[in-house]
């Protein structure tokens, strides 16, 4: 028989080593959550460098690449506007690749220039995935990835439907004279949409009477088509290379007592343009953008997308487009063909107008 002091003793050792097992399991399982939340929560850290603020579809981009990464998606973002200076690009490159970011990613200003800062970049091992514009380097492998528009088929479709719309109405192609307000000189968006509208010229005998820089700004469109205003009496075609620009050259015609609309034949000016933001919309639908080809900002989602596969090691294509559309205020051209497609043309209501984010 157990004395009474004996069974205290044997139930206190119990009760003791009841408690350190207690003690030993909690601590186990509070450092194996903590070693899950490390490695579940650590965040993607990500350097984009956004080349500036110029235009309604450049403040669309950045918000959505910037609700995309954010930290509720598991993200660390630094972000850099170059206010369209390829140096601060550069700058803001070398500073990401220093931090030793996972992943950085490149909105262009420009095309060219790009080898010796993207090489350091993969020295370092951090991918680039290229938005928007594109870069023009030596060798592909300096970025990763790249997502984006087809800006030459974008002026290709603006054309298509300039060249539909006149043999609608009986107008001859030698007729027309055009101006196109550029965007930045040596970004792919401007080298696309150029190209493209030189090109429909030179097929179908339009007159291409000037071509001037205006930065993609409103600002600079309306100086730079009171300019051309004043250098010729009878444009009949603008060809704004954003919307912004469009905006501007269209104050700068009214201001300038002229008016803006379909009816060449009646001396009014054909407004086209590119980007499709709301207020270039809103142009459309008051008749005074004739056509107004969609460029999609909304890129957070694939940007997204690629980032988490680059990080991962997952497999990711090497060029993405985006999906875009036209509209018009018009309803005399109802499709265009691009590469073998027929492209709807969409007649801009308010309903539409109404649902556009930007
Ligand atoms: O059309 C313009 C912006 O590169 C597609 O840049 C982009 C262009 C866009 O400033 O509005």
């Amino acid at each position: 028989m157990l004395s009474e002091r004996e069974k205290v003793r044997k139930y206190t050792v119990k009760i003791l080593l009841f408690i350190v097992c207690i003690l030993v399991f909690a601590s186990c399982g509070k450092d194996d959550s903590d070693n899950k939340s490390v490695t579940v929560n650590k965040p993607i850290n990500v350097g984009f460098s956004q080349l500036g603020a110029e235009s309604d579809w450049r403040v669309a981009n950045t918000d959505s690449i910037k609700s995309s990464l954010s930290r509720e998606n598991g993200f660390n973002l630094l972000f850099d506007d170059a206010q369209q200076k390829q140096d601060k690009q550069i700058m803001a490159i070398r500073n990401f690749t220093q931090q030793e970011v996972d992943c950085i990613v490149l909105a262009p200003v420009t095309e060219t220039g790009w080898d010796t800062v993207l090489k350091e970049a993969k020295e370092a091992g951090v991918p680039v995935v290229v938005v928007d514009r594109r870069v023009d380097v030596e060798n592909d492998s300096l970025f990763t990835a790249w997502v984006g528009s087809d800006f030459r088929r974008e002026a290709e479709v603006a054309c298509k439907w300039l060249e539909s719309f006149i043999k609608a109405k009986g107008i001859e192609g030698s007729s027309l004279r055009i101006v196109d307000i550029q965007g930045t000189l040596g970004a792919t968006a401007q080298i696309g949409r150029t190209d493209g509208l030189a090109d429909a010229c030179r097929e179908n005998g339009w007159q291409l009477l000037d071509c001037v820089p205006a930065d993609y700004t409103r600002a600079k469109g309306k100086e730079v088509m009171q300019s051309l205003l004043n250098k010729y009496s009878d444009i009949n075609v603008v060809y704004c290379e954003n919307d912004n620009e469009a905006e501007g050259a269209i104050e700068a015609i009214e201001e300038a007592g002229k008016k803006v609309g379909n009816d060449i034949e009646n001396g009014e000016i054909l407004i086209i343009s590119f980007d499709a933001a709301r207020s270039g919309l809103q142009l459309v639908l008051e008749g005074k953008i004739a056509l107004d080809v969609e460029c999609n900002p909304l890129q957070g989602e694939e940007v997204e997308k690629l980032v988490r596969q680059v990080c991962s090691g997952g497999r990711y294509e090497k060029y993405t487009y985006v999906k875009e559309s036209v509209f018009s205020c018009d309803e005399t051209v109802k499709t265009v063909m691009t590469d073998g497609e027929e492209l709807p043309i969409t007649l801009l209501t308010d309903e539409i107008l109404a649902k556009r984010e930007y």
